[in-house]
């Protein structure tokens, strides 16, 4: 490989090139002119009042007001937690109003019901005899009222192992209202309140477990229940999904509210008419980032990219508008689109971006407001200049879709030969203790261009899969895997004979696709079950969790809770706290501790597939170990 091209991905690199012909800057330049503050980067510099800003050096041991390295480490980090909380749970509180506004004869729907009664139930809530809406009406407000209730703890799912919560009771971190996790953080994260790093990480903690089991499982499950329980489908990725003669739309960021829309309105008589009259073959649907996979996993609508490939989409000259809503937009797009014809469409009052053409989603009427953003789009093709077309040819099949459901009814349709809704994780569970799969990864998260874009994750995960480590994927990564072929069926030659032989009889990929980022909470459910299933807690069991080229606040809150939830998570990237100690010895050790699981940091992804494996069959050894004596003591 060319050690000087800045992806491995050859749709990328040709579109960097395209960038330079066309005079235009990319993320990779704006990453070449930046010199990062080497403050920042240990998570030193502390601009929580305006005494400062602090820097601590030798010379300046502590802030303005006495506040340690530690201290200022720690609240930086907190704050992160903080704002990666909020904005996954804040999703999640938007799909609660979506469904609180569901009706039999409005634009949203009921679309899983079972999944619908089984939340209700879980809650408490009467269904028998009521109208199945009255029932969607009251379980989003139950939802809802999981940010604000004013008293006692936030409701777990049951996929939780009574093990893991009373491991966070004796720590008393356990959540309790999302938004007041969130407010605690900027509360004590305020001049003059937590100095103490220890504290601090408690409390991070705690709010990252709000929205790992809290808001985005609330997200992901309302998600289901509104928009449908992915199932497996076929799909395309990478730019190459893009088609010359058609009205090629983008739709980029979080929120399926706005994005199922958006598909239904592209298949509308009257627009696809429109499309025609333009001059265009018809309309085509790509994704970017995880509204790539929300829609990808219900409509097998394809992916256009990840993260670090926004821009190029425009850059293809082909594109007639990126429709966004919230979360991972750069706000380059507004002048990159200018230098084009695309039309860079913001839709929500959360993200308004300058230079962008503000058309708001209302979803009270989300099906009109869905079909005059697509018209936009439409009427945008004329004044594509097929001078500046250029779509790369570069495209992969992928298998999508498999959400925790989808996993158990497959693997009972080998074992059971029939679909048994009432399936369990035991085939999973006996795969993984017999040794057939040494283990389980989640790798996830976003591009960073510190990392060559995509190779953190595609190595990794290449070297995992030969060691039969099944892996599941979400996010940003699960793109990188779709692009690199890694979500095809024909990805098992990439695995050892234990996986590869799992993924023959049960038809799968080696790598599987779960969703977006709130659905790592898929991953936490199968996880739970699992361990629920051979009643040990999670740290007991070979899984890890790993984000090769993480970059958000999200990452922070997600690395947080997978570690607080038992399971030990590589980074690929250094996360700004190498200047405090202390908090450098708690998050990659004395973590392991208290919680069972720890941080470790690895850039060389082979290195960390290495560190990988050997934690894995330490954890298998010892999972064996009490297996046997278990069963020694049965036979006494
Ligand atoms: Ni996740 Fe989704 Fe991608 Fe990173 Fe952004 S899209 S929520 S944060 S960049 S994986």
């Amino acid at each position: 490989m060319d050690e000087k091209l800045l992806s491995i991905d050859n749709a990328t690199n040709e579109l960097i090139k395209k960038a330079q012909t066309d005079g235009v800057e990319t993320i990779w330049d704006r990453k070449a002119n930046m010199k990062p503050c080497p403050m920042g980067e240990k998570g030193i510099c502390c601009r929580i009042c305006t005494m400062g800003p602090c820097r601590i050096t030798p010379k300046t041991p502590r802030g303005l007001c006495g506040a340690t390295a530690d201290v200022i480490v720690s609240r930086n980090f907190a704050r992160m937690v903080a704002g990666g909380a909020a904005a996954h749970s804040d999703h999640g509180r938007d799909i609660a109003h979506v469904l609180h506004m569901a009706s039999k004869d409005g634009n949203y729907k009921v679309r899983d019901e079972a999944k619908l009664i089984k939340l209700a139930k879980r809650w408490e809530i009467t269904t028998e005899g009521r109208d199945i809406y009255d029932v969607a009406h009251e379980v989003a407000e139950f939802a809802l009222n999981q940010f604000g209730k004013p008293f006692g703890n936030l409701e777990l799912p049951p996929s939780l192992p009574e093990q893991r919560k009373k491991v966070w009771e004796d720590l008393n971190i356990v959540p309790r209202a999302i938004d007041r996790e969130v407010v605690t953080i900027m509360h004590s994260t305020h001049v003059g309140c937590t100095a103490d790093a220890d504290s601090m990480l408690d409390i991070s903690t705690r709010t990252a477990l709000s929205d790992g089991w809290g808001g985005s499982y609330i997200a992901t499950e309302l998600s289901d229940i509104l928009f449908g329980t992915p199932i497996p489908r076929e799909t395309e990725a990478n730019l190459g999904v893009l088609e010359e003669n058609q009205v090629n739309i983008v739709l980029h960021g979080h929120e399926p509210s706005l994005s199922e829309m958006i598909v239904l309105a592209a298949e509308d008589p009257e627009l696809v008419a429109l499309a025609k009259e333009v001059g265009a073959d018809g309309i085509n649907l790509a994704g970017m980032c995880c509204t790539a996979n929300e829609v990808t996993m219900r409509h097998g609508v394809k992916i256009a990219g990840n993260f670090a490939q926004q821009e190029l989409a425009i850059l293809t000259g082909a594109v007639e508008a990126v429709i966004v809503d919230v979360q991972c937009i750069f706000p380059a797009l507004a002048p990159l689109a200018d230098c084009y014809h695309t039309k860079f469409i913001t839709t929500s009052p959360k993200a308004r971006i300058t230079g962008a053409t503000h058309l708001e989603f209302d979803e009270e009427k989300a099906y009109d407001s869905a079909k005059s953003i697509v018209r936009e789009a439409i009427l945008n093709f004329k004044n594509r200049d097929n001078k500046k077309v250029f779509i790369p040819q570069t495209k992969n099949h992928a298998t999508v879709g498999y959400s925790v459901d989808a996993i158990v009814n497959q693997l009972d349709t080998v074992v059971n030969s029939q679909i048994d809704p009432t399936g369990t994780v035991k085939p999973l569970a006996d795969c993984i203790t017999s040794g057939v799969l040494r283990g389980a990864a989640g790798v996830v998260g976003c591009n960073n261009p510190k990392v060559k874009h995509d190779y953190g994750h595609i190595e990794l995960i290449k070297e995992l899969i030969k060691n039969d480590v099944i892996v599941v994927v979400t996010g940003c990564s699960a793109q990188a895997c779709a692009k690199a072929g890694l979500l095809s069926k024909d990805a098992r030659r990439l695995a050892g004979k234990g996986l590869a032989t799992v993924c023959e009889l049960v038809d799968i990929p080696p790598v599987l696709h779960m969703g977006s980022c709130v659905d790592i909470s898929r991953i936490l459910e199968l996880v739970g079950e699992v361990a629920k299933y051979l009643n040990v807690d999670i740290p007991q069991l070979p899984v890890v969790g790993a984000a090769p080229e993480w970059m958000s606040e999200k990452a922070v809150s997600i690395g947080t809770y997978v570690v607080a939830s038992g399971i030990d998570t590589w980074l690929g990237v250094v996360p700004p706290v190498t200047g405090g100690p202390r908090v450098l010895e708690i998050l990659t050790n004395e973590m392991e501790n208290t919680l069972g699981a720890k941080f470790f940091v690895e850039p060389d992804p082979v290195k960390a597939a290495g560190q990988i494996i050997e934690r894995i069959e330490q954890k298998r050894k010892a999972l064996e170990e009490m297996f046997e004596n278990k069963e020694e003591l049965a036979k006494a």
